[in-house]
């Protein structure tokens, strides 16, 4: 009980640290700087741009390829992107595909803007690897690439920038707070993303890496993709509960897989929350219900509300100007103890 009070403190400060910052920063960076509960200002209509605005001046033409719907993260993305394209009508044009989870299709989502000509390519990579050839056409083009949301495995020189977080610390972070959860033993289950996704494979590895460094008494016992949906989430914890009924804590590389085994967890006779704690990635509102509702314990924010930021920084890109390498953002990590204060803030 104690530690969960003074996490919740940590949490409290955590918040009251970022709202500071946001209130200070610079505006342009501070979308991805500032934690995603509190951004609604980046997404607020801006004003019309003035009369007297050289009509000749073109739009910022830009393609996007996303990856699908498999999570609310990823809906709030799409929303945000949307959102400021439809408020941004005078000065940009936004060219949207949804790949239906395949990279196949996001390969043809991107050949189609290179003979579109846009001015710059938005793409959340699937998977990490495979992006080669069609990242050295778009470059044979002149058409620089933004990475949102998830890495690939390419050459540096393939993409002009990374604007996401950093899925590492994200793991390490979900780690010390499921350790902290259990008192530091038990034997746990870990719901994987999609599949050689960089958000995937680097949760894994930051969490199972702090698990293995500083926690001898905690064992994962199983570990398994749950493709970053619901469903399967459910489906995967069904199966992990009937070959291990003594696991004390689930961790899931997202927080719809969470709600997804959440179900699994109530249907087995347990009580989610108590019987078996969860700690999950995205903060999105359906996992701060659960804690409301005492039926889940963490969650380590990822701000999906990245369609302003994309933006500004696919204007720099047409313009010439330079941008950084991994424009990072920088997340919180929210308790049971404190959901039901921050619910009603939640953007997304
Ligand atoms: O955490 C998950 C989504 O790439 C960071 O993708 C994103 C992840 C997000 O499906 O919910």
């Amino acid at each position: 009980m104690k530690k969960r009070f003074l996490s919740s403190i940590l949490c409290a400060a955590m918040v009251a640290a970022s709202i500071a910052g946001c209130g200070s920063a610079a505006p342009a960076p501070a979308a991805s700087e500032a934690p995603a509960a509190t951004i609604e200002e980046a997404e607020a209509p801006k004003a019309e741009a003035p009369a007297t605005e050289d009509a000749g001046s073109e739009k910022l033409v830009v393609g996007f390829a996303q990856i699908g719907q498999e999570s609310g993260w990823r809906d709030a993305e799409t929303m945000s992107i949307q959102t400021y394209a439809a408020e941004h009508t005078d000065t940009v044009e936004l060219k949207f595909a949804d790949a239906q989870q395949k990279q196949e299709n996001q390969i043809k989502a991107i050949k189609s803007f290179i003979e579109q000509d846009v001015d710059v390519i938005g793409l959340a990579p699937v998977v990490e690897t495979g992006w080669d050839q069609v990242f050295a056409e778009a470059q044979d083009a002149g058409i620089p690439i933004i990475l949102l949301d998830r890495t690939a495995d390419v050459d540096e020189s393939l993409y002009a920038t990374f604007i996401g977080s950093d899925f590492i610390e994200e793991g390490k972070e979900a780690a010390k707070q499921m350790a902290e959860l259990i008192g530091g033993k038990g034997k746990i289950v870990e719901l994987e993303g999609t599949v050689g996704a960089s958000a995937a494979t680097d949760r894994k590895t930051g969490f199972d890496e702090e698990i293995a460094a500083n926690y001898p008494d905690i064992e994962i016992v199983a570990s398994q993709t749950g493709d970053f949906t619901r469903a399967q989430g459910k489906e995967v914890m069904e199966s992990f509960l009937k070959s291990n009924p003594d696991i004390v804590g689930v961790y899931a590389h997202n927080d719809d897989m969470a709600l997804g085994a959440i179900e699994a967890i109530k249907e087995a006779g347990l009580k989610p929350g108590e019987d078996i704690v969860t700690v999950s990635v995205d903060g999105v509102k359906g996992i701060f219900e659960a804690m409301v509702a005492g039926e889940a314990n963490c969650t380590v924010e990822c701000n999906p509300l990245l369609g302003p930021l994309f933006f500004e920084t696919a204007a720099k890109l047409k313009n010439g100007e330079s941008v950084e390498k991994w424009v990072k953002s920088v997340d919180g990590v929210f308790t049971s103890d404190i959901a039901a204060d921050v619910i009603d803030s939640r953007a997304y």
